[in-house]
């Protein structure tokens, strides 16, 4: 077996679940070999701030800052600004933290001062003490809109403000069709010994990076070892609605479905014990699949399903 810790991983990544699984990576993995491609679909300009929910949440696993129990945010931040600002009569459905607050101002800051998302977000990446790359998608405008039974939502008034309650009719990854990949997309997925598709929801999370131009089709061409990590175990998402997502849409939530939605590009697929009935189809997709635990409860978890999943793409390349 290769040294794992040579390895330089890139990895595709949005939401909780793909936070902490390289949560556990970086503990396999020295963070200098570890270039992370984040969603930017549902990011939004509120109070005049940017805010990159996806790039944060894994900005903040990483650093240990993340609120354990919600996933996302800062553990122990105060809300006094959100508080504030309900006095002048704003609504504030979206819970931005005091400390977190600051990551927005940051940022924004960046930005009008002429840098890009991807130089801003190694800033704050250094700032926090992080040696990963994590390089948003892309630079350009693209965002995630939720097409209901209540009309057209941008994604967090969808996914926060209105709870996923409207039912969903489609999804449109506005801006994906122009949207270049930031500078060092194509060279790390080109670069990378190991691809991996984090646990993430294969539509709202991993969808958008895929839409952008020259992705999808790397990956096609790719002849490195390219594996996912399911995020539906036993026919239930591990956190979030990419369950009730997938009935909306039509599509059975199953891991067999994500295997199918990443079926012209993925080589080998990491599958919860309990899916087990699941191999022969998914294998039947022409896609190798491992089975192992993949429900993340405590580090010591995240650590040993990173290391399955560097095992897993490495036994196929050998
Ligand atoms: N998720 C919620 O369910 N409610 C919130 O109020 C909320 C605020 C929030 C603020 C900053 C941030 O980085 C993430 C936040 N999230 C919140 C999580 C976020 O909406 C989603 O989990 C992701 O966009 C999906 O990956």
């Amino acid at each position: 077996m290769e040294d794992l810790s040579k390895l330089k991983v890139t990895a595709l990544a949005g939401g909780v679940g793909a936070a902490r699984f390289l949560r556990g990576l970086i503990e396999v993995i020295p963070q200098e070999n570890v270039s992370i491609i984040g969603n930017v679909g549902d990011d939004l300009t509120l109070y005049g701030l940017h805010i990159s929910p996806d790039l944060d949440i894994i900005m903040y696993t990483l650093a240990d800052l993340v609120c354990k129990d919600k996933g996302w945010g800062i553990e122990g931040d105060s809300f006094k600004c959100l508080n504030m600002l309900s006095r002048y009569g704003f609504d504030p459905w979206f819970k931005l933290g005091d400390m977190d607050l600051a990551t927005h101002i940051y940022r924004t800051y960046l930005l009008r001062s002429g840098l890009t998302l991807s130089q801003a977000t190694l800033e704050l990446c250094k700032r926090l003490g992080l040696k990963i790359r994590l390089i948003p998608v892309t630079n350009d405008y693209l965002r995630t809109v939720i097409y209901s039974d209540a009309g057209r939502l941008p994604f967090q008034e969808y996914f926060v403000k209105r709870r996923c309650e409207p039912k969903l009719l489609s999804v449109v990854f506005e801006g994906a069709e122009e949207a270049e990949p930031a500078p060092g997309v194509l060279e790390a997925l080109e670069e990378a010994d190991v691809i991996i598709l984090c646990p993430s929801n294969p539509i709202l999370s991993i969808g958008p990076i895929l839409a952008v131009k020259g992705i999808r089709s790397l990956l096609r061409k790719s002849l490195r070892p390219i594996v996912a990590v399911s995020p539906i175990v036993a026919g239930k998402a591990l956190k979030g609605p990419a369950d009730k997502i997938m009935l909306e849409l039509g599509l059975k939530p199953s891991a067999l479905t994500v295997a199918e939605l990443y079926r012209d590009f993925l080589k080998v697929f990491v599958v919860d014990v309990r899916d087990e009935s699941l191999k022969p189809e998914v294998e039947q997709l022409g896609i190798k699949v491992v089975l192992t635990d993949t429900i993340m409860s405590d580090l010591n978890k995240q650590i040993a399903l990173a290391r399955e999943t560097l095992k897993a793409a490495l036994e196929i390349h050998m």
